[in-house]
């Protein structure tokens, strides 16, 4: 460093001291007051001297005024816990420059220069794993979605998009590998033991795309050559040791490059592709131009290690951040407002992949599961807003289900109203309009009308409104007309800052079904667009059967009438797979829900049963189906229906239910069990299907008879070729009250002791154990010497289970809460972004009957009286007690 250049040392100059931040309520950034930036840098050179203690960095930014925006002769900068070492314009001092808060202003004269700026980073002790960080000896990054400012003074936003041309230089052995953005032009080694590369990206991105790897890591090669003939070498890099579980991350890889050629016709646009896995990560991974970081639970999968689930979420997730490519990274974002423009639509395409590689059924009921177990609770909860917010505090809040699977939902329902080909044409239209460009929502539902020839006036709604639509249909049948009336009302509940609500257009799915045949004379999308409208049909000499919001065509809560005669119909004959599994979560939701007042209802409970026995017989379905229809709703979803609950009835009236079940078909499923043992471990559907009929089959015997459950889960663990029957087997167990579950998790744990992603599990198991005793459990693995708060998938496996295991979080006590606060005050000063996730669990207290209710809001306040919090666990507890 050169003192003298140091600017916080030139007098007349802000010294650092005042660029302190003060203490100030956090701003709230609103979508409405976005202004073009004023200054562009089509250019930047990055010079990084890199070291774990300390990392020097070196930029420098061709800057031009924006001629599209108002003038401003000063450049604003963000920084965010950062020191100019060194500013220079045009090679010579800066000169008046000054910092508001933690951002540098530069007064500029002309309308074009060169800056210069150093600074310096301590990867070491950057726990909040933003910006420049060290995990496990290696450099890594994270900038979306304010990271970049974490390294180097820059306009941070998603707007400026810049060329990046990255050299950087370190210690030979403790970087081996270095590596960035696009393609590596050069490297060479010096004598002093140092060696550098320089990677160039020729595609202008935003500064949150950029991104750095150096350390000791090995890869799996494998190339791709794309339609246009480009030949791409890919490589997934991880620590030595793990190449041999990364086969399934690269073929998911291959099968994505593909996929989106053919699908989206989509080509890659760079000679390299690089995947590194990372172990300390906040989120899944980032789609980082050329370079995807993940989080290594998302890239490392081997039959021994990883279940069924993990493959599909390697699958899914790999999809997902090369899809970004064109969804995210050549089209971007022009604010944070826009995020679900690249969040809903890459997880529309991840989703469309992964049904098109596996079941598309199944892959369907597992979407909306996911979008009702989170989403719909943070739509009718404090923390509610539309999948275009309007405003927000810290932008971290705001990756969110509503933005990413709502906002996919959004996108599906354009391409069930335009069809598959209309909408590939509007997709077209979208990426050709604004290849290059950082674009709106707006944008692309303008060229969705465009391409894909729709009207979507009124469906914008779907981008202003928050909150979950109920929709009520109520089908009344003239005998004499044969005539059958469907009265269709919606209403759109009040959520924070939207007190009153539009009518939203709803595609809805229907088709009527003659009771007799057991057949419908074809589906219909029914265009709802009012608060109350009917529609009519003719040619029914019976009442038919009314089957609704089929393949979930609308992410809306719907009610009919429907007798529980008429669901066991649909849930035997009905021939869309969700509309059949939905029949079925219903007759488990009345029950459910009615138990809890006024005990079992018995013919319906019979009735259940014997559609779970026809589910078990019926050899029309695959096993993958069939494990997902012999499981019951989960409890945070009864919740919701439930509001306000009371967890632990609700609870119970799940196990009663399932202790009949496995008791009336014990012989069935017994029978299942057996017969899937036989198959023999592979990755196709059957071998795939029977690991989860086995599970299910256990789930619901251990309710029936403990002991003979425990002793067939207990061989079923022992005689594991894989972790799916592993891991299925000790989580029956684990929630049993046997001598064998001890020793059991003691083997798993010897089994895995350094495999840290199978730690996690055995952490997550003990967490999701539906024991009286799983606090003192949890508080015990709290102090386990592998327990640490640095990690994120460590913090989330055993808390964020516990949060989400209403027997452990909503114990009678308190205590499941005030752990969950403890926690967050705990870990905000280490990891805010993390911790700030935990908040929403006691946000959640008006679903909750008022005495736990209680004990939840006190939580939050005693987490709002403490004396410094982040922006980011600061938003979320404020708006939750709102
Ligand atoms: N864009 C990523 C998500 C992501 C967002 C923020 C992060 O910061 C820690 C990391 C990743 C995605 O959608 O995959
Ligand atoms: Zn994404």
């Amino acid at each position: 460093m050169d003192i003298a250049r140091n600017p916080a040392s030139i007098p007349g100059n802000a010294s650092l001291a005042d660029a302190a931040p003060e203490p100030t309520a956090p701003d709230t950034i609103r979508r409405l007051d976005y202004q073009p930036p004023a200054w562009l840098v089509p250019d930047i050179a990055l010079e990084f001297d890199l070291g774990i203690e300390l990392t020097k960095v070196r930029a420098t930014l061709t800057v031009r005024q924006n001629p599209d925006a108002a003038r401003d002769q000063t450049l604003h900068l963000c920084g965010d816990n950062l020191a100019a070492m060194d500013l220079l314009v045009d090679g010579n001092p800066a000169e008046g420059w000054s910092m508001s808060g933690s951002n540098l202003l530069l007064p500029l004269p002309g309308d074009a220069h060169e800056v210069t700026i150093e600074t310096h980073l301590h990867p070491a002790t950057n726990s909040q794993l933003m910006g420049l960080y060290a995990s496990n000896g290696m450099l890594c990054t994270q900038c979306e979605a304010e990271g970049f400012r974490r390294i180097m003074f820059f306009p941070d936003r998603p707007d400026v998009l810049s060329r990046y041309t990255v050299r950087m230089k370190g210690d030979r052995g403790a970087f081996p590998i270095l590596l960035s953005n696009g393609d590596m032009t050069a490297s060479g080694e010096d004598e002093d033991g140092t060696h550098w590369a320089e990677w160039t990206d020729p595609w202008p991105k935003p500064s949150y795309l950029f991104a750095l790897v150096a350390g000791d890591l090995v890869a799996r090669r494998d190339g791709f050559t794309t339609m246009g003939g480009r030949k791409v070498d890919l490589a997934v890099w991880v620590r030595p040791g793990d190449e041999d579980r990364t086969e399934h991350a690269m073929r998911s890889l291959i099968n994505s490059m593909k996929w989106d050629e053919e699908v989206f016709g989509r080509e890659y646009d760079l000679d390299t592709f690089n995947i590194v896995a990372v172990s300390d990560f906040n989120m899944g991974a980032m789609e980082n131009k050329g370079l995807n970081i993940f989080n290594t639970r998302y890239i490392l999968a081997d039959p021994d290690t990883a279940t069924d689930g993990d493959f599909d979420a390697v699958e899914g997730v790999v999809g997902h951040e090369y899809f970004h490519n064109w969804s995210g990274n050549r089209v971007t974002c022009r604010d944070w407002f826009q995020l679900s423009l690249k969040e809903g639509f890459t997880v529309l395409r991840d989703q469309m992949f992964s049904a098109d590689m596996g079941s598309e059924a199944v892959k369907r009921i597992e979407d909306v599961r996911i979008l009702r177990a989170a989403q719909f609770p943070e739509d009718s909860g404090p923390l509610a807003h539309p999948i275009r917010p309007d405003s927000y505090q810290e932008i971290s809040n705001f990756y969110t289900a509503t933005v990413y699977n709502k906002g996919a939902e959004v996108i599906r329902m354009m391409r069930t109203m335009a069809g598959p080909e209309k909408f590939r044409q509007g997709s077209d239209l979208y990426f050709q309009r604004h290849d290059g460009e950082a674009a709106t929502c707006e944008d692309f539902v303008k060229a969705m009308e465009d391409g894909a020839g729709l009207d979507l006036s009124q469906f914008r709604l779907w981008y202003e409104q928050a909150g979950t639509p109920r929709v009520n249909v109520a089908m009344t049948h003239d005998a004499g007309s044969g005539k059958v009336t469907l009265e269709v009302k919606q209403q759109v509940p009040a959520t924070p800052g939207q007190p009153v609500k539009k009518p939203m257009p709803i595609p809805l799915k229907i088709a009527l079904f003659d009771r007799g045949t057991g057949t419908h004379d074809g589906e219909r999308t029914l265009q709802i667009t009012k608060a109350s409208e009917t529609f009519t049909f003719g040619g029914f000499a019976q009442p038919p059967v009314l089957s609704a919001n089929r393949g979930f065509s609308a992410p809306i809560q719907l009610e009919t009438e429907a007798s529980d005669a008429d669901l066991t119909f649909l849930a035997a004959s009905d021939d869309d797979s969700f509309a059949r599994y939905e029949a079925l979560q219903q007759l488990f939701t009345r029950e459910l829900l009615g138990a809890t007042d006024s005990g079992p209802n018995e013919p319906r409970r019979a009735a259940i049963a014997e559609a779970m026995g026809a589910v078990i017989d019926d050899t029309a379905i695959d096993d993958m189906m069939r494990g997902e229809l012999l499981m019951l709703p989960a409890i945070n979803f009864l919740i919701e229906l439930a509001a306000p609950a009371d967890p632990v009835a609700l609870h119970e009236a799940r196990e009663r239910l399932k202790a009949y079940l496995g008791t009336r078909l014990r012989g069935r499923l017994t029978a299942l069990h057996d017969r899937a043992s036989t198959v023999a471990y592979s990755l196709d559907a059957a071998s795939r299907g029977a690991r989860k009929v086995k599970t299910q089959a256990l789930i619901l015997l251990a309710a029936a008879d403990r002991a003979e459950t425990a002793r067939r889960a207990e061989a079923q663990y022992r005689a594991a070729d894989n972790m799916t029957d592993r891991q299925g087997a000790l989580a029956v167990m684990s929630g049993l009250d046997v001598p064998a579950r001890g020793e059991l998790l003691a083997d798993f744990h010897a089994r895995y002791a350094d495999n840290a992603l199978v730690i996690d599990k055995w952490f997550a198991i003990q967490a999701s154990a539906l024991r009286s005793d799983v606090l003192d459990a949890v508080e015990t693995l709290a102090g386990h010497e592998d327990f640490t708060m640095k990690n994120p998938n460590r913090v989330r496996a055993l808390y964020m289970t516990m949060a989400g295991n209403p027997f452990a979080f909503h114990d009678a006590s308190g205590r499941g809460y005030r752990m969950i606060a403890d926690l967050v005050l705990k870990l905000d000063p280490i990891n805010p972004q993390t911790a700030a996730r935990f908040v929403p669990w006691l946000g959640r207290w008006r679903k909750i009957e008022p005495v736990r209710a209680a004990m939840m809001r006190e939580q939050l306040s005693r987490i709002a009286a403490a004396r410094s919090l982040s922006k980011d666990v600061r938003e979320q507890v404020t708006k939750s007690l709102d």
